[in-house]
């Protein structure tokens, strides 16, 4: 296993092909530079000698976390990480190939492909020229999918949740009048099931009908679907048993939970489950959709057992590339996505946790230990730490709000994510036309159509048209707390329940 010493000269990136390497350095390093494996997974600077602890309830591990490192011990991070040593003195190791990991042991780093080897690239500087030149070596290897100009995207389901309905969303459609959104994107609600990617009874005119209403006011017609992850109530799960990714004891591979109940892993390199992707695919692309905001793709690289011996980034590779085929026009949003396999497919990427309509659930994220978890205040800071994907890949930080109403953020916490968005050049809101007073709107509307010019400051703070805005603030990782799991969960649910789920039944069942 080579060890490698820091390179000596600023600046000058060495590459090499390792299956392993190990760095040894002099002191122990100030921060660490952790990347997420997923669009979810924490991903900051960090003090080194804070213990790696895990996420406390195990049920959201495999949501949040790359599931082989879930309880490591030391601090571990996907694809790159970076160490530093004084305000101007980063070391970036970064792994240009699929399945790079990297874990930090007090004074040594080590990098290693989890299968076969592949190339690494090693650069010492700022941290704005490091990362950069990471960027680029990882565009040379994953081409840009294509360089048009970044959607405007209308997004139901920061408002509505799972309580859509063809007439609700037909009302908000004539609502949105002629404010500049280039997509309406219908999100999770409108399925059969998690497996079933036909319209259920909300939709009784069909998917296809509501694509034409949406491209006759305009607008592009996006939709979400979650096309690697099956709920039991699924027609897969219950006739094609063997469509499903299995572990080494031969049960099927639990993908988390979310808002159908749980979910488990398709096993992607099975022949017939890619005959189904592509049928899935082409059916929604021919209903009229060309935007589709893809979701839980972590869950196709999860570890298991595949019909084809191929390593389980590779597999959800292949299953990507297959749906960038069956869909070559039309925007593909990664979400829940293992970051660098989406590279050079996707058009864009979420960079984050969801956003919520408050700062931070407390229970679920704090007390739970569990960055990774939707909240406004995670979802910013695991964003701030990936701008450096820019170059890459559209990035998206999730929606904005411009409501006040069902809105548990105050103004300067709106106005904080409203210039991130114009930082990161992605800007969507799911703010519902009804629920936003007339100046609201007028801002909403000014948010859409501005030009940006943004100058770096300095770490984490920016100039955007001529406004010092400091994103500082989102880093601090709030206190947990010793109160029993299932205190912290149910707590962390009802706030949900009320600042989340009781709006957008309201809201839905309103004639
Ligand atoms: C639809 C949503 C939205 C959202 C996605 C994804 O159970 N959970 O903890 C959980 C967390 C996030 C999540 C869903 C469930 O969000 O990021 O934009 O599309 O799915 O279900």
């Amino acid at each position: 296993m080579p060890t490698i010493d820091i390179p000596a000269d600023r600046n000058a990136p060495q590459r090499l092909n390792s299956d392993r390497l190990t760095l040894e350095f002099p002191t122990s390093p100030q921060r660490f530079y952790r990347h997420g494996w997923q669009s979810w997974t924490f991903s900051s600077w960090l003090d080194p000698q804070t213990p790696a602890l895990p996420v406390r309830a195990a049920q959201f591990r495999v949501k949040d976390e790359d599931p082989p490192y879930a309880l490591s011990q030391q601090h571990t991070s996907a694809w790159v990480a970076a160490v530093q040593f004084n305000p101007d003195e980063i070391v970036l190791v970064g792994g240009l190939d699929l399945g790079a990991r990297l874990q930090l042991e007090e004074k040594r780093l080590s990098a290693f492909y989890e299968s076969g080897s592949g190339e690494w690239l090693l650069v010492r500087g700022k941290e704005e020229e490091v990362f950069s030149q990471y960027a680029q070596a990882l565009l040379e290897k994953y081409p840009r999918h294509r360089q048009e100009k970044v959607p405007r995207v209308w997004c139901s389901w920061y408002s509505l949740y799972r309580f859509i309905h063809e007439k609700l969303l037909r009302r908000i459609l004539g609502k949105l009048g002629d404010l500049p959104f280039d997509v309406i994107q219908i999100d999770d609600g409108w399925q059969i099931s998690t497996g079933d990617w036909q319209a259920n009874h909300k939709f009784p005119s069909g998917m296809a009908d509501l694509a034409a209403r949406i491209r006759e006011s305009g607008r592009q017609a996006g939709l979400w679907l979650s096309p690697f992850i099956v709920t039991p109530d699924s027609s897969i799960y219950n006739h094609h048993p063997d469509w499903l990714l299995r572990d080494e004891q031969g049960k099927a591979v639990f993908a988390g939970r979310n808002w159908s109940g749980m979910t488990y892993a398709l096993d992607v390199t099975h022949p017939a489950v890619l005959e189904w992707l592509e049928e899935t695919i082409a059916r929604v692309v021919e209903w009229g959709y060309s935007y589709l905001k893809l979701d839980f793709l972590y869950a196709a690289a999860l570890p298991g057992r595949r019909y084809q011996d191929i390593p389980r980034e590779a597999a959800y590779r292949q299953a990507m590339q297959l749906v960038r085929r069956t869909a070559p026009r039309a925007y593909l949003l990664a979400c829940g996505a293992p970051i660098l396999p989406s590279l050079g497919l996707c058009d864009g990427i979420r960079i984050g946790p969801d956003v919520t309509p408050y700062w931070l659930n407390r229970p679920l994220s704090a007390w739970l230990n569990n960055p990774n978890h939707p909240s406004t205040q995670n979802a910013l800071r695991t964003c701030l730490h990936r701008l450096w994907l820019k170059p890459l890949i559209d990035i998206d930080p999730d929606v904005v709000y411009f409501r006040s109403k069902h809105n548990a953020l105050t103004a300067e916490q709106r106005c904080l994510m409203q210039d991130f968005a114009l930082l990161c050049g992605f800007r969507s809101t799911s703010d519902l036309p009804q629920w936003l007073t007339a100046s609201e709107r007028e801002a909403l509307r000014h948010f859409l159509e501005m030009e940006v010019t943004v100058e770096w400051r300095g770490e984490y703070r920016y100039t955007l048209n001529g406004r010092d805005v400091d994103f500082g603030v989102v880093n601090p990782l709030p206190a947990g707390k010793n109160v029993p799991v299932w205190l912290a969960t149910n707590l962390g649910f009802l706030q949900m329940g009320i600042d989340e789920v009781l709006p957008a039944v309201w809201e839905s069942i309103q004639r």
